[in-house]
């Protein structure tokens, strides 16, 4: 199948799940458990992932699984799919917008598709490379404000591992004098998705999984934005940290960022 084929067809089959979940979060139709500290997992998280895990595969039976609740967690030697059947848990079980299903397919070690569902807004942003990025079928592009000063920057702050948030305050403090505002919505893909369609100039947040960025990452780049480690490297996948931008104020965001971040707590 065309990646572009694929792509669509993923982006239906997150489009109709997500209708279902909605609609059973709306009848109070699920239970909730803790996984870890402010860790949280319910029965629709796990539900939305064995439908998508089934559903994948049946489309691309060669390609392995990075899944957040483990349904499936054999790697295949090209494809694997990386999912996450709820990103924003912790606000789906509040209520609190915005949430999403979040999937994203790793061609060797680079995400060649990106679908974000937006369950809350029924928000629907779809990538695959070389394709441009799309928010329900319309093309996307990222801001063009110049300067951290013209920028609306969102954040993740850390609900288990600690150890940098000694410097990711003083970030704060800097940013919070010199940029437009920060907001913290909870959802990573969501985050992402929304510096793709120009609402958003910039997004940081440590200790992230690959299934929180993978979907969100692909079509960041494709709207034109641009994402790396919070040491100018490639390794946001997997290196557990991410700092992405519109492209224009990267480097800048970078300067700030950068130095505090890599304080750890004495
Ligand atoms: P999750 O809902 O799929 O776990 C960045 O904030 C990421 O951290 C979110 O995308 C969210 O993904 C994850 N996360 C897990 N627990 C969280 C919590 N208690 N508060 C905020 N984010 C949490
Ligand atoms: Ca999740």
């Amino acid at each position: 199948m065309e990646l572009k084929e694929l792509c669509s067809t993923v982006a239906e089959m997150a489009r109709t799940l997500g209708r279902e979940l909605m609609q059973k979060r709306a009848e109070m139709a699920f239970d909730v458990m803790t996984k870890g500290r402010n860790d949280f997992v319910t029965t629709l998280d796990k539900y939305s992932e064995q439908t998508l895990v089934q559903k994948l595969s049946e489309l691309l039976p060669e390609a392995g699984f990075i899944a957040e609740e483990g349904t499936r967690t054999d790697r295949a030697d090209r494809y694997n799919w990386v999912v996450d059947p709820i990103d924003g848990t912790t606000n789906f079980i509040h209520g609190v917008p915005p949430f999403a299903i979040s999937i994203g397919l790793l061609d060797g070690d680079e995400i060649t598709l990106g679908v974000v569902y937006e369950m809350s807004r029924d928000e629907l942003f779809a990538a695959y490379k070389g394709g441009g990025a799309t928010l329900n079928g319309k093309p996307i592009h990222v801001s063009t404000r110049p300067t951290v000063a013209d920028a609306l920057i969102t954040m993740g702050f850390p609900y288990a591992n600690f150890s940098r948030a000694k410097g990711l305050l003083q970030a704060i403090d800097v940013l919070m004098r010199t940029c437009h505002g920060l907001r913290r919505l909870g959802s990573a893909a969501t985050d992402l998705c929304y510096i793709a369609c120009g609402r958003f100039d910039a997004y940081f947040e440590y200790d992230l999984k690959p299934y929180d960025v993978a979907g969100g990452s692909i079509i960041l780049t494709e709207a034109g934005g641009k994402v790396s480690d919070y040491r100018r490297g490639k390794d946001y996948i997997f290196g557990k940290e991410m700092l992405a931008s519109n492209g224009l104020i990267h480097s800048e965001l970078e300067d700030i960022i950068d130095p505090l971040l890599s304080i750890t707590n004495s």
